[in-house]
């Protein structure tokens, strides 16, 4: 029954994005956050997530236990607060594999409570307390400031839900900003995304069944390239074709990526078929880009135009949702 209900909302989807005309096109400045649309399509303003993408770094890094991560904390849920319906802050404890047992934060806004046809959103909002991958080894007790691996993220969400309280929708929407992804460590799939892989077993609403779920991860690079990843294709084919169908520009290819342990994978455990849209790079050695885990995960390699892409594609698959 499940899987019927899933099959009827893609399959009247699936065309759509590339029929309706909104094929995006990008402004001519080669840093433009604009993106405009050939239809009635509400567009996206990357310039204003750019600014959520700011401040988020102005608390430091939001490394888990620090007093940054808890003023940033406080701000999320004040900015979430003032574009949802409602805003709860998910508190847990979850054990880590170095640093022991952890307080994590997942902070969940909600738009439209009332609706049954959910769209469920995902970022994670911590930042990795160690630059681990970062060239100077005298680097890697350092944190990452996490303006890509972070705040791209969460600045895309914030701005989705500040333009949908503007224009109004009919879907169900929640944003889960998700604690503790960046904590891991290597040959521990276990060690990442603990804050999501609390939520998965502790969700929000008792019985929470959206049709899909989509994480962004690392959404901010000038550079992006946006594969369809693979976990995403195991897990959710018919929707990584939608989602690619809407998107908005050309850092979305539509070629199959790699394989990331990343926090969709906990969702997809708990039965909510979720992708994960993330930069990542076949031709680097990390598969990732060249600031990952480094201490150059800096505002000023974060731009405008890709937060923009991003966003419009956001609003693109919400636009055929609702139909
Ligand atoms: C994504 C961004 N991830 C961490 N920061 C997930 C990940 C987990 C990436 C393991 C590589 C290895
Ligand atoms: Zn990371």
């Amino acid at each position: 029954m499940k899987m019927t209900l899933l099959y009827i909302v893609l399959a009247a989807v699936m065309t759509a994005c590339g029929s309706t005309g909104t094929s995006t096109a990008s402004d001519s400045t080669a840093d433009s956050a604009t993106t405009t649309t050939s239809t009635a399509q509400p567009v996206f303003d990357g310039n204003a997530a750019y600014q959520l993408a700011r401040q988020q770094c102005e608390f430091g890094p939001r490394v888990p236990a620090t007093p940054a991560h808890a003023k940033c904390a406080d701000w999320l849920t004040s900015t979430l607060e003032a574009c949802c319906d409602t805003v709860m802050v998910q508190t847990g404890t979850v054990q880590t594999a170095t640093e022991g047992k952890l307080g994590i934060k997942n902070i969940i806004g909600t738009i439209n409570p009332q609706a049954s046809q959910r769209l469920l959103l995902l970022a994670h909002w911590d930042t990795r307390p160690w630059a681990d991958n970062d060239p100077n080894a005298a680097n890697h007790d350092k944190p990452v400031m996490g303006a890509n691996d972070g705040a791209s993220g969460v600045a895309v969400l914030l701005q989705l839900a500040r333009q949908l309280k503007e224009s109004g929708t009919t879907l169900g929407i929640d944003i889960v900003l998700v604690d503790a992804e960046d904590m891991g460590v290597n040959d521990n799939e276990d060690s990442w995304a603990l804050g999501a892989q609390y939520w998965a077993q502790h969700p929000h609403v008792a019985g929470y069944k959206p049709l899909f779920g989509i994480l962004l991860d690392m959404v901010g690079s000038e550079d992006a390239t946006f594969t369809r990843e693979y976990y995403s294709m195991q897990y959710a084919n018919g929707f990584v074709d939608l989602v690619w169908k809407c998107a908005a520009g050309s850092h979305f290819i539509n070629a199959q990526g790699g394989a990331v342990t990343d926090d969709h994978i906990f969702i997809n455990r708990a039965g909510i078929p979720c992708i994960d849209i993330i930069d990542m790079r076949a031709d680097s050695e990390t598969g990732f880009c060249p600031e990952w885990h480094t201490v150059d995960d800096t505002i000023g390699n974060i731009s405008p135009a890709t937060l923009a892409e991003v966003g419009q594609t956001l609003l693109n698959v919400i636009a055929q949702l609702e139909q």
